[in-house]
């Protein structure tokens, strides 16, 4: 099992979480994801390692940017959203 955690900027809401979920929910080997809009924290749970490229690509699929993150990211200061709910 592999964990790997990354930094989402840009949601700030419930329906920017669930956008980025369903995205990365169907990238391929992800057994299961964690997200949060208010720290902007995404974990990627997976049986097998997964590509970041491949994570990061479903994170812009659903409008937001997504960096690879090692210790604790700095909080989300980035203020647009593609959300149409927010
Ligand atoms: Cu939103």
């Amino acid at each position: 099992m592999t964990v790997t955690e990354y930094h989402v900027s840009g949601m700030t809401c419930g329906h920017c979480e669930q956008s980025v979920r369903e995205e990365v929910t169907g990238v391929d080997g992800v057994t299961q994801i964690e997200v949060s809009a208010a720290t902007g924290r995404l974990v990627v749970t997976s049986a097998a390692p997964v590509p970041e490229e491949a994570i990061v690509a479903a994170v812009k699929e659903a409008g937001y940017g997504a960096v690879r993150t090692e210790s604790s990211p700095e909080p989300s200061t980035s203020t647009s959203s593609s959300c149409g709910c927010c």
